[in-house]
């Protein structure tokens, strides 16, 4: 049994149809999804994803621009600029914080109830305020990476021909520079030996059990997993899935996102 219930949400906007009234097949059901706003390596973006996955919603992706942000829709003053934006039922929510418990507003929850709640906000907080921080020091920390990370910038967003050739070309000695920029606002320590650090503390709150609540899936799981799916294809990952309870905790929630991820 999944952890989380299979369940759709969908806005449904019944269409009639010109069929014969005596049809059964009298109106065609359009399913109204959910659009993201993102950038592929954005680990708050890959947050947003493993909310709507793990929660069923289906959902489409608008790659960002990084340069322009045209794709980006007309935001209220109030909302910055960033990744990701989520269009919702016609409304436009920003921050993957304010996503997350937007969504959990509107569909089966998964924060915990008492002491545990706590636990799960914390590390909802841990996974923006350092997991995320450290993740792009650690994957343009090296020169392979950051031009691994710009051929994946280049191949995913909506550049004309000029600008996917300056992203391909000049793009990883930007992102090295941004990683080293991180580093340093860090303490200017090793980005993989501060990865290792933040990964001591999450074994740790993870102990033994199955999610880091205890048996069921929190939102704690949600940040900390979505925010990790971003550096799949990157060696950080490899190293980070050394460790057999945490290799063990990611196929779970994994499982859990497959099992209830809507068709999209
Ligand atoms: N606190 C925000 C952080 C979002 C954020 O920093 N997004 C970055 C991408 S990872 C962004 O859009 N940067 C573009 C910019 O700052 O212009 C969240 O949780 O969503």
């Amino acid at each position: 049994m999944p952890t989380v219930a299979r369940f759709q949400v969908r806005a449904q906007l019944a269409l009639p149809l010109a069929l014969p009234s005596d049809s059964w097949q009298k109106r065609i059901v359009q399913t109204t999804t959910a659009t993201l706003y993102q950038f592929e390596l954005c680990p708050f973006c890959h947050k947003v994803r493993a909310a709507l996955e793990a929660k069923g919603i289906a959902f489409e992706t608008v790659e960002v621009n990084p340069m322009t942000k045209k794709e980006l829709p007309e935001l209220e003053s109030n909302m910055r600029r960033k990744v990701p934006v989520l269009q919702i039922d016609g409304e436009l929510v920003a921050d993957s914080t304010v996503i997350l418990n937007h969504l959990e507003e509107r569909e089966a929850s998964l924060t915990p109830a008492g002491d545990a709640k706590a636990k799960s906000d914390m590390i909802e907080q841990w996974t923006d305020d350092d997991l995320a921080q450290v993740l792009p020091a650690v994957i343009y920390g090296t020169w392979r990476d950051a031009a691994r990370a710009a051929k994946v910038v280049a191949r995913t967003s909506n550049f004309g021909f000029v600008q996917n050739a300056v992203v391909r070309g000049g793009g990883s000695l930007i992102m090295h520079q941004v990683a080293k920029k991180i580093s340093a606002k860090r303490g200017g320590g090793n980005p993989k030996e501060m990865l290792a650090a933040e990964m001591d503390k999450f074994e740790e709150w993870l102990g033994d059990q199955r999610f880091v609540c205890g048996d069921e899936l929190s939102v704690g799981d949600i940040a900390a997993h979505g925010c990790l799916t971003c550096i799949r294809d990157f060696p950080a990952f490899g190293d980070i899935m050394k460790r057999p309870r945490v290799a063990a905790w990611f196929e779970r929630v994994q499982e859990v996102r497959e099992t209830n991820r809507a068709a999209n």
